[in-house]
């Protein structure tokens, strides 16, 4: 058994994954057809290129214009957790990001009872436990954002159905064009609602805006978090305070291009200063990179031990917002 092999089969848990960056090319195309969405002609994935990641969203959000209905969400989620089984993944929390298809007309108690149907038969199918984060596209701003978590808090408080999937919010999308305070009052509905939050954070933004998203919006958890290596005091915060932060190396190297290799990722520095970071996959249908084969890459990468990525990947667990007997459950 390679390493690689071995990190395959290694049980997993993800807490970074975008549905939508996980949608399977062939599906993509299906739903294209199907909905009469017109995409460039040739192979979908020729048209995961891009320099930048405004560049990149604007593939991501093409990409998601291709999910039309509560069918094509629930094939997605169906699909979603098949391949991440595959990737040995067992708990996962995923993003979704509906702004853009309610802003086209679509319900979120559709998005939501649709996914969460898929994940469910994902779920019982493979013996993994998926759960959701609903996340707000930024570019869509903060007043959109917080219709989007009363709205969510609504279906929550109605028992609409899947409702009881979304454990917590998030944001995403652009992130230099935006001031992260202006989405100051839909996180604050979250946590009055008890729902969990976590942000995009630190892909191309420096490291102060980081500290913003944790100490002014009190996100618990940060997605990506690059830049906070730039700000040694800021480390020591998130040490300290044990603020997760939930990375994807080889994302920042193609889509962000934050750091030109995952050799000179920042993760195992951070991980050094005590931060508690783990590893994820974020769009892998889009970077061809599922989370085996990310874990594979990093541990060639950095030049880690089999034992050392399986503490790695116990910080995924510690990290993740299952309660106490769930997390015992998978350490
Ligand atoms: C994304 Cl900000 C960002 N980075 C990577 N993938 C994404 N999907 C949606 N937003
Ligand atoms: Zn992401």
């Amino acid at each position: 058994l390679s390493l690689a092999e071995a990190l395959r089969a290694l049980p997993k848990v993800e807490l970074h994954c975008h549905l939508e960056g996980a949608l399977r090319p062939q599906t993509v195309a299906g739903l294209a057809r199907k909905n009469g969405v017109p995409l460039p002609p040739g192979d979908v994935r020729d048209l995961y290129r891009w320099e930048s990641l405004d560049e990149f969203l604007r593939v991501f959000w093409l990409i998601q214009s291709v999910l039309g209905d509560q069918s094509d969400w629930e094939r997605l989620g169906y699909e979603s957790v098949l391949d991440g089984a595959a990737t040995g993944r067992v708990y996962a929390e995923v993003f979704v990001s509906p702004m853009r298809h309610l802003a086209a007309g679509q319900t979120l108690a559709s998005v939501i009872e649709g996914l969460s149907a898929g994940l469910a038969a994902g779920d019982a199918e493979t013996g993994a436990t998926t759960r959701l984060i609903v996340n707000m596209d930024r570019s869509y701003g903060g007043e959109a954002g917080l219709q989007l978590m009363t709205e969510l808090i609504g279906l929550r408080r109605a028992n609409a159905a899947g409702a009881d999937r979304v454990i917590g919010i998030g944001m995403d999308s652009a992130e230099l064009t935006v001031d992260p305070l202006s989405f100051a009052p839909a996180y604050r509905e979250a946590a009055a609602a008890g729902l969990r939050r976590c942000g995009h954070q630190g892909q191309v933004a420096p490291a102060a805006s980081i500290g913003v998203v944790a100490v002014g919006l009190g996100a618990e958890r940060i997605d990506h978090g690059v830049s906070l290596i730039d700000d040694p005091d800021l480390v020591a915060f998130f040490a300290g305070r044990g603020i997760p932060l939930t990375m994807c190396p080889t994302s920042n190297v193609v889509i962000a291009r934050a750091c030109g290799s995952v050799g000179r990722h920042p993760l195992p520095r951070l991980r050094d200063a005590g931060v508690l970071v783990t590893l994820n996959s974020d769009d892998p249908a889009m970077t061809g990179v599922d989370l085996a084969a990310e874990y594979a890459t990093c541990a060639a990468a950095w030049n880690w031990s089999w034992d050392q990525m399986v503490d790695l990947a116990l910080d995924g667990v510690a990290a993740s917002w299952l309660d106490d007997d769930g997390k015992r459950a998978l350490s």
